[in-house]
């Protein structure tokens, strides 16, 4: 490649990304004898964890489940202190991990792979460094993150703000004073409603500015009790079978085994009410119908706008707080603490920039149609370029030179999620077309490392060097990616699932909505079938 300043050793495998899926990469690859190398932007290891700091910040899956299953003494000797995660103690978990498996000797830290580039005669990527030095591997695994891109808008005069300005996909490491300050934030994602309780309660004044209400149900966070704990670890490798292969999110929740339309109102209301009251997205299991049939999600809505009604004081400002033109858990669920409460604060003000858009970013502030908002602080909290943006940032080019930013120009195109064809020996983690988002997502990142590299060692026992998919075995489950989404209303809402969150994306549902429970059956059969819709040289 051009403008390469040197070169590393041949690795067997380069990695790129050292979160979740990074590290357990590094780890079996070593088991089997691979040279491995993992590459990060970050200054440390954690991947969302490492770059997602802002107050608040937490897990919304249960602790007991988000967490590697694959070794039975680290599940069994990591103590969580509370039912959701705080970031710093998943980044400790994460820290512990790296450790007990010595698996920083092999990552690369504060370097972003700007390029990879395939050599067909060769038979090797060659990742390009930011800082132009080469990387050659037989194989590349794309260990990027789904939520790893973090956007600002583009908003007229955001340059000229002159106070300080700060992102939820990208917080400072230090510690920020947001003590007695005036503070914006725009966006009210998970991220914002997390977040937002927690500025409040340092601030002098927050203004929060809302585009688009999001359904939240209180996380009714805890510390964790032994019996719990216990109830968990005594039945750990069970539990996580289960969660694997049995379940749709890769998480056990209670599930649903009756219809919400089934139900009377008064059953569904003690239904809903039990869920709220024990909190967390359990809530969304109530029903086996709330994402496929209308009148169904309507009245889980009805009960959320209920709840928001019943907690804001002011009436127009719980109005604007419920959402009414999507159908419930069409975007992603929220999972707060205090979050409509906050808006019962004096120093508190929601301003409905839906009706009253931001016109610029002035100095001072901001500047809606009618109205003029000073602060001292400017928080962006407007989401990420959601499953394609990291690779999207890296010039990715398979044998021909095609690249695959035009590959995708139209929507991801991915068999299993894993591998796009034209571009041999690159797999992707978590990747468009595979559960990714819509699951437990250590519970998918597990089960992708664990294909990948089966995969490359059978292609080792085999004396393969390549794989790539078929074109029409990628067609086949790109339409069946489609067509599953078509049966439920995932694809009704304008959200970073559809790609409408970013302007100009296209439009299309990425995440695979058949289940991590199908999706397994479904990768385990082609790996039986002598890893059917894959070809090999
Ligand atoms: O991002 P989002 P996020 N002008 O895209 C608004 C995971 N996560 O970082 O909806 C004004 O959801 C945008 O408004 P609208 C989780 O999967 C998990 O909060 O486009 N506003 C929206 O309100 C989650 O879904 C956890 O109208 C603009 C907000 O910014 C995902 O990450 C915690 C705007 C973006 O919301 C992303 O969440 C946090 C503009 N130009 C995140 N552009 C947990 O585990 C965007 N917005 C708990």
């Amino acid at each position: 490649m051009p403008g390469s300043s040197g070169t590393e050793d041949r690795l067997d495998v380069a990695v790129v990304g050292a979160g979740f899926s990074g590290l357990y990469l590094i780890h079996r690859l070593r088991k089997l004898g691979f040279s491995v190398r993992a590459f990060d932007s970050a200054g440390d290891i954690g991947g969302t964890w490492y770059w997602n700091r802002y107050p608040g910040a937490r897990c919304d899956v249960e602790s007991m489940q988000y967490s590697y299953s694959f070794d039975e003494d680290l599940q069994r000797d990591w103590n969580w202190s509370e039912r959701f995660a705080t970031q710093p103690e998943i980044l400790a978990y994460a820290q512990h991990v790296a450790e007990r498996f010595d698996l920083k000797r092999d990552i690369r830290f504060n370097t972003t792979i700007a390029a990879a580039h395939y050599d067909e005669a060769a038979q090797l990527w060659t990742l390009m460094t930011d800082k132009g030095e080469a990387i050659e591997a037989r194989f590349c695994v794309m260990a990027t993150g789904c939520l790893s891109a973090a956007r600002d808008p583009e908003i007229k005069g955001a340059a000229r703000f002159a106070g300080a300005v700060y992102r939820t996909g990208n917080w400072p490491h230090e510690p920020v004073d947001l003590s007695g300050k005036r503070v914006g934030v725009i966006g009210t994602g998970s991220s914002a409603i997390q977040a937002i309780p927690e500025i409040a309660r340092q601030a002098g004044h927050l203004f929060v500015f809302q585009r688009t209400p999001n359904f939240s149900v209180p996380a009714k966070n805890a510390p964790l009790t032994p019996d719990y704990v216990a109830s968990w670890k005594d039945d750990y490798p069970a539990l996580r079978k289960r969660a694997r292969e049995e379940t749709r999110s890769g998480t056990i929740y209670e599930f649903a085994v009756k219809s919400a339309l089934e139900a009377t109102p008064e059953e569904r209301e003690a239904e809903y009410q039990r869920r709220w009251d024990k909190g967390g997205a359990n809530f969304m299991h109530a029903y086996t119908d709330l994402v496929v049939d209308e009148r169904a999600s309507e009245t889980a809505a009805e009960f959320v706008r209920r709840k928001i009604r019943a907690v804001v004081k002011d009436a127009r400002t719980a109005e604007l707080l419920s959402p009414k033109d999507y159908p419930i858990f069409t975007k992603r669920i929220c999972v707060d603490t205090d979050y409509y409460a906050t808006f019962n604060c004096a120093n508190v003000t929601l301003v409905d920039i839906r009706r009253d858009p931001i016109q610029e970013i002035t100095p001072t502030g901001l500047r809606t149609g009618a109205q003029d908002f000073d602060f001292d602080v400017l928080v962006y909290a407007t989401g990420f370029d959601a499953m394609t943006g990291a690779l999207d940032r890296i010039d990715i080019r398979g044998p021909d030179g095609r690249d695959l930013r035009s590959k995708w120009a139209h929507g991801p195109r991915a068999y299993l999620g894993l591998m796009s064809a034209g571009f041999p020996n690159l797999f992707i983690v978590t990747g468009p077309g595979s559960p990714s988002v819509l699951s437990n997502v250590i519970t998918s990142i597990e089960q992708h490392v664990e294909f990948i590299t089966d995969c490359i060692d059978h292609m080792r026992a085999k004396g393969l060097a390549r794989i790539d998919p078929a074109q029409e075995a990628e067609d086949r489950w790109v339409a069946h990616v489609g067509e599953v989404a078509g049966g439920t209303l995932l694809p009704k809402a304008a959200s970073w699932y559809m790609g409408a969150n970013i302007p100009g994306k296209p439009r299309v549902f990425m995440p695979y909505v058949g289940g991590v429970d199908r999706y397994r059956r479904a990768c385990n059969d082609i790996v039986a079938k002598g890893y059917e819709g894959f070809t090999f040289a």
